[in-house]
């Protein structure tokens, strides 16, 4: 067994059997090696930002790291956009990255780089392995760090005589370190909090936003009348009718300023006090009222569900009934495509348990309403503000979810950075549907150029927020990298194509004319 058939067998053995990758000359051994360890999936991605953002979408539903293989330090740079959407998400994600041979590195070849200065801000844990020998021990240690609760990237570098190298076999997975439980004085403290009569709020952000998270939360609503909210960009969350109502705190910083403005306690879950995506003049970044109390009911590292449970059971235990989002499912619209009848016509097709994958950006305000009222479904939003992540999230989440239909509604300007997310979905025909929402434009940031208040923009500023000249033509580009393409200007046309790729699987891209 050689160093890289070491790694990939290790990287089994720790439950890691997806890689979504892109290799050079220095990684040509673990492409070799795929084939004697077939248990590992090779999903090839044609640009490194597309196989890191497959792994952050892969990890947000598998909740666990797949791997991802990049060449040296330029292949790692490539990568480095959606590696920070995953550090944002606290997604695990294993990135192996290929070096030069130790011995070679002397030299200063063309490809030598600071692989480890490209790492480390992304990385909770970097390691460069020295010999085929300790391969195996390394990569079991990289799947246990990456998996410390509430999960994290992790870099580990593999000189290519490491990899071609006699290796001592491989490694069994380590200890899994999950969140720590929240301390009793702490829950205590929470719920005399909740019970002072003063105006609170639960801010939530991880976990506890699924499952039995979330119905406790809704149960210690139902019991003190607290609010429940949750980040504008939680990394997964469980959406509507049926599930327990949660706020989703709004984008501008001044509607969040509103929204929070009678608060007089906020207990964080996972999270931190909400602040403005950016600075605007006379507009605040802090967006939390004066003298409001914040108290941290669990750290990203702790354990969120088991802290709302228990704060449910010291609040009283028994029964309580959260507040239910209700089922509202718009019409079928006709005439005119517009945003409202992208909404509502989403909201009525889309399927139970689909995955929303969201990086719509001004096309998608009202999906992201209408939506949360329709089928229960999944969100995964853009988690650091870097676009591009939208397609390579919805890839890897249909690589994680087989079973399920996964819809990326997509920005023409977002999409336009990891298109080749598409050749992927097409290559390994993943249940995705892409709506590509063309209004030919960077239109927030159209706005933006009036929030920030820069003056003096003429035709020659405007014409760097337009994409009219030329025209991108996705369903041409969709046909071009292997995904069934069809365009819609008018909500019959996109009633009638969207319904066809609910009903069917496969990759699909509907162009919608905005
Ligand atoms: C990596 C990265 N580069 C640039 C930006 C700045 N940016 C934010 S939104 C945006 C345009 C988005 O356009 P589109 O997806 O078409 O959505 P629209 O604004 O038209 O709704 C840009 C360029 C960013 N957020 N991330």
């Amino acid at each position: 067994m050689n160093g890289a058939q070491s790694l990939i067998r290790t990287l089994v053995n720790c439950g890691v059997d997806v890689c979504f990758g892109n290799p050079g000359t220095s990684e040509m051994h673990f492409v070799a090696a795929l084939d004697s360890v077939p248990e590992m999936r090779p999903v090839l991605c044609l640009f490194e930002g597309v196989a890191t953002g497959a792994a952050d979408g892969y990890a947000r539903m598998a909740r666990k790291p797949a791997a991802v293989l990049l060449h040296l330090g330029p292949g790692l740079a490539n990568g480095l956009a959606n590696l920070h959407n995953a550090r944002r998400a606290s997604s695990p994600i294993v990135n192996v990255v290929g070096d030069h041979a130790t011995y070679h590195l002397q030299y200063d070849a063309p490809l030598t780089s600071d692989i480890v200065g490209f790492a480390r801000p992304v990385s909770s844990w970097v390691h460069s392995t020295k010999s085929a020998l300790t391969v195996a021990a390394d990569t079991a240690r990289a799947v246990q760090e990456s998996r410390a609760a509430p999960g994290a990237i992790v870099t580990l570098i593999l000189p290519a005589d490491t990899a071609w190298s006699e290796a001592q076999g491989a490694a069994q997975a380590l200890p899994h370190l999950g969140p720590q439980p929240v301390a009793a004085e702490t829950i205590e403290q929470v719920a005399k909090l909740l019970r002072n009569g003063k105006r609170s709020a639960i801010l939530m952000r991880g976990e506890e936003l699924r499952g039995a998270g979330l119905e406790a939360a809704g149960r210690v609503a139902a019991r003190t009348g607290c609010r429940l909210l949750c980040d504008t960009f939680a990394p997964r969350t469980e959406l509507g009718a049926g599930r327990v109502a949660v706020e989703r705190l709004p984008y501008l910083a001044e509607q969040i300023v509103q929204s929070l403005s009678t608060v007089e306690q906020l207990i964080l879950v996972g999270t931190r006090p909400p602040t403005s995506f950016f600075a605007y003049p006379r507009i605040p970044s802090w967006c939390s009222p004066e003298g409001c109390q914040f108290v941290v009911l669990a750290a990203e590292h702790e354990d969120s569900t088991q802290a709302l449970e228990a704060l449910d059971a010291t609040l009283g235990g028994g029964t309580a009934e959260p507040v239910r989002v209700p089922l509202a499912l718009p019409p079928l619209p006709t005439g005119p495509l517009t945003q409202l009848a992208l909404a509502q016509a989403m909201a009525h097709l889309t399927p139970e348990h689909a995955i929303l994958s969201d990086e719509a950006i001004t096309s998608g305000l009202l999906i992201g309403l209408i939506m949360a009222k329709a089928r229960p479904h999944e969100h995964l939003p853009c988690t650091g503000g870097a676009i591009g992540q939208g397609l390579p999230v919805a890839l890897g989440a249909a690589v994680a979810c087989p079973d399920r239909k996964v819809v990326a509604i997509e920005g023409d300007g977002s999409a336009a950075y990891t298109m080749q997310a598409l050749w992927t979905m097409g290559r390994e025909k993943l249940d995705v549907t892409v709506v590509l929402c063309a209004n030919r434009a960077y239109s927030i940031l159209k706005v933006e150029l009036a929030r920030v208040g820069a003056s003096g923009a003429g035709p020659r500023a405007n014409s760097w927020l337009d994409l009219h000249d030329p025209e991108m033509n996705w369903a041409k580009i969709g046909e071009g990298l292997g995904v069934e393409s069809t365009r819609a200007t008018t909500s019959e046309e996109f009633v009638a194509q969207y319904s066809s790729a609910m009903k069917h699987k496969g990759p699909r891209l509907i162009e919608v004319v905005l």
